[in-house]
């Protein structure tokens, strides 16, 4: 009988890890893993956050040729995980990709690392049990693969079962060393938290340079709320990150109104964006006991905003934009009053970024910290596969050829290409902007690049 084991390989050891990913777990894979043990089959679930790179080769010792070994990926860890794939090939095993990166690079994938036997795009639950079940590739949807000479890549549909359970935490045989981590990095924090997820899909969904789709999908929230049970009675955990990417405010809303009561004291993280940030929301957040908002502002120029689509609101009618900032001002400093720290993030890089918009956006940042935001996130861009600025990479005549075929691609490599061609002002007072950005606070977190 086949069996399957899930890796989420280590990030490259000169990158910085997110103080967050030591503490979540990978939900992707927990929920392809529980999908699949629920069908039958025996499943093991390896965290390149809490393992190292070289623990994680030595459990590969163990896989043969009915294992199926599957790798969750980003663009930080791809490389790695073709690593890790080449020794599970060696030992006779199927090698899967899925995740992101994977799912943005799928044709270049199969075309160029012979070990990779399959790359699913999107989600991955459905398609990996059909692939331990030995059905014809042919009829598996959301795959890539190869078929004698040809590349063939199925039609991708989100079969959406996922909502059908929840990601079983009992796969994860480290749960205490989460915990763990939570505790060192939270010492101040009177509660105890894990990463959870309610929605895929973005509420807005059009920004450039992100992957999400605007296609929203959700589960049903009796069913959530069990989850929370569970999480908090079963594993000891009273407060939920929340990874959906930006719920809008119906679900927020619906979120109260639904909660139980034995649920109230329970505390939440969400991701936001400043358009739905209004009165009435802060009030719901803290009747939700949140303790954190990401804000994803991403530029102080609202004219670079509007470019990239970011600018989340109705762009017909310009005028809505007048105190664009500052209603957002106003929404941290009342959320900083009922107790909810304000994380502001920021992009640096967008196209036609110049010394003057980043200025912009130094001030801006500045502001929010002046109004009460206590962290911050800010990053260079990182045009990731499957958006649209990584499209017009592949437009672009100098680019275009270099990263057209490629499978592995260096993040900073492309993040420089890409300033160096599509920015008005140099990598190195981008990133003389980003220290500076970061360095009006005292938490602050960057994209994968050590800079300081
Ligand atoms: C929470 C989160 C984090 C957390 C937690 C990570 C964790 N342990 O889960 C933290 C903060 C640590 C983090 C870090 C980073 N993140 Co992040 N993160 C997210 C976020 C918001 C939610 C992830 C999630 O839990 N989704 C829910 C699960 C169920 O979905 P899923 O992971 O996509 O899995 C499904 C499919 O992708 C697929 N699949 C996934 N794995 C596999 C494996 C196989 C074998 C198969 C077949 C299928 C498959 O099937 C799954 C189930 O349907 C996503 C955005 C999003 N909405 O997904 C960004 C996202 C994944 N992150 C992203 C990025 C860029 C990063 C960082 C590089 C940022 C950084 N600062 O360094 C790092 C990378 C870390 C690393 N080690 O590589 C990008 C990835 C894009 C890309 N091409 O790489 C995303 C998509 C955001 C975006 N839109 O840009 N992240
Ligand atoms: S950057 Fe945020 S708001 Fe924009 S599409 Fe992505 S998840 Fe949605």
């Amino acid at each position: 009988m086949k069996s399957l084991t899930l890796i989420y390989a280590p990030q490259p050891q000169d990158t910085k890890p997110l103080y967050s990913s030591e503490w979540c777990v990978p939900l992707g894979n927990l929920s392809i893993g529980t999908y699949i043990k629920d069908n039958g089959f025996d499943v093991k679930i390896l965290d390149g956050a809490i393992l190292s790179y070289e623990d994680i080769e030595e459990e590969l010792d163990y896989s043969d040729n009915n294992s199926i070994v599957g790798f969750s990926t980003t663009i930080l860890n791809l490389n790695q995980s073709i690593r890790l794939a080449k020794k599970a090939k060696n030992k006779g095993s199927t090698i899967v990709f899925g995740g992101p990166q994977a799912s943005g690079l799928s044709y270049n994938l199969i075309k160029t690392i012979n070990e990779i036997d399959f790359v699913v795009r999107g989600e991955g639950e459905s398609p990996m049990l059909e692939i331990l079940k030995g059905t014809n590739p042919k009829k598996i949807s959301n795959l890539t693969y190869r078929d004698g000479n040809e590349i063939r890549e199925n039609y991708r549909v989100n079969s959406g079962v996922w909502t059908r359970f929840f990601p079983d935490r009992a796969l994860i045989t480290e749960i205490e060393q989460y915990k763990k981590n939570w505790y060192n990095q939270n010492k101040e924090k009177e509660f105890t938290a894990t990463n959870i997820g309610l929605q895929r899909g973005c509420s807005w969904g059009l920004c450039n340079f992100c992957t999400e789709s605007r296609e929203v999908r959700n589960g049903s929230l009796y069913d959530y709320f069990v989850n929370l049970r569970e999480l908090k009675e079963r594993y000891g955990f009273n407060a939920f990150f929340e990874v959906s990417p930006g719920p809008s405010q119906k679900t927020l809303i619906d979120l109260l109104e639904n909660r139980p009561d034995d649920l109230e004291d329970v505390r939440f993280r969400f991701y936001t964006y400043p358009n739905i940030i209004t009165d009435k929301l802060v009030d719901i957040l803290a009747e939700l006991n949140t303790w954190e908002v990401f804000i994803g502002i991403e530029s102080g120029d609202l004219k670079l905003l509007r470019e990239v689509n970011a600018i989340k609101s109705d762009l017909s009618n310009l005028s809505k934009e007048t105190g664009y900032f500052d209603k957002t001002k106003k929404q941290v400093s009342k959320m900083r009053n009922k107790n909810i720290n304000s994380k502001v993030s920021y992009i640096l890089g967008f196209e036609g970024e110049t010394k003057d918009s980043l200025e912009k956006t130094y001030k801006n940042a500045r502001e929010m910290v002046d109004a009460g935001a206590s962290s911050i996130a800010c990053s260079l861009l990182m045009p990731l596969p499957d958006t649209t600025i990584f499209q017009k990479i592949l437009w672009h005549a100098k680019l275009g050829p270099k990263y057209k075929d490629e499978a592995l691609i260096d993040f900073t490599e492309i993040t420089k290409d890409w300033i160096d061609n599509f920015c008005s002002v140099p990598y190195e007072i981008i990133v003389e902007y980003q220290s500076k950005i970061m360095g009006l606070v005292n938490k602050a977190t960057a994209y994968g690049h050590i800079i300081f």
